[in-house]
């Protein structure tokens, strides 16, 4: 079995982004130049695509250096705009990928919260002649913000020369993950080592018919004796020793005892004009 080291996500979802002159961010066209010479040609125009480094907290972004956090790109979006539609406006679930917009970091620390981002939009090129470079710049954002957990993404807007751009992040955590940070485990069981599922916040809240901080103490028969009676699973009451009845709270009178009672375990008082040890 693989080891679950992963606490949550950090998604992207690239929404809109528009660049009417079809141009890289040192000027040129992303591809062919118009017959004119003043224009980018219409019909070739830029393959954008966009790449997300992701990095701890930085007071003014870093472009360079590693993505300590994680990195993830997109495929080929469209030309030189594009607007995408998102399945599902909050739900998202995990079958979307990157290739309609949507960039998936796994993150398997605490989530700090403030972090860094270097978002790029380049244009992809076929011809690999260029150098190893995967695709020339067309522009890079670089944000640094906060993002709590949750479901809620939070909306950015880039204007940007050549390129404006709308996206969300979010930060969710993974299954079984709870809490600001996504450090909270809980996983919801059913078995001798407890009884219970887990709350918003991570917390456990025991299965019916069991209590005690781990949930593995049965909740007895309602009225069943507090010292006389006890549970192994809910709903029963099972009798100490000398104790009887659906809610324990009856004695057994001595072995043998035909007209007699008992106040305690074993005893035989005799009812009215009955006598000897057994009352017979
Ligand atoms: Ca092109
Ligand atoms: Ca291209």
């Amino acid at each position: 079995t693989q080891a679950v080291c992963a606490v949550g996500m950090f998604e992207l979802q690239i929404h809109y982004f528009e660049n009417p002159l079809g141009l890289l961010q040192n000027g040129d066209c992303c591809d062919l130049q118009a017959g004119g010479g003043q224009r980018c040609s219409a019909r070739d125009q830029c393959d954008t695509f966009f790449k997300a480094c992701l990095k701890e907290y930085q007071a003014r972004v870093v472009p360079s250096g590693p993505c300590t956090f994680g990195l993830g790109s997109t495929g080929i979006l469209g030309g030189n705009s594009q607007s995408l539609r998102h399945r599902g406006h909050d739900g998202g679930g995990r079958g979307e990928d990157g290739a309609i917009g949507h960039i998936v970091i796994p993150f398997k620390y605490a989530w700090p919260k403030s972090f860094s981002l270097v978002l790029e939009a380049l244009d992809y090129d076929n011809d690999t002649s260029e150098s190893g470079e995967d695709g020339q710049l067309i522009e890079r954002v670089l944000l640094s913000s906060m993002l709590n957990s949750g479901v809620q993404w939070q909306t950015y807007r880039h204007h940007g020369r050549p390129l404006t751009l709308d996206y969300r992040l979010r930060f969710r955590c993974d299954s079984n993950y709870y809490g600001p940070f996504c450090n909270k485990l809980c996983r919801a069981r059913d078995d001798f080592v407890g009884h219970f599922i887990c709350d918003p916040n991570g917390s456990k809240v025991c299965m019916e018919g069991w209590t005690g901080p781990e949930c593995k103490e049965a909740v007895c028969r309602q009225g069943c004796h507090q010292t006389h009676g006890n549970c192994t699973a809910p709903g029963e009451c099972e009798c100490h020793y000398g104790w009887k009845g659906p809610l324990c709270d009856q004695c057994v009178t001595f072995p043998g005892c035909v007209y007699g009672s008992c106040g305690e375990p074993w005893q035989c008082v005799c009812d009215v004009n009955w006598g000897g040890l057994l009352c017979d």
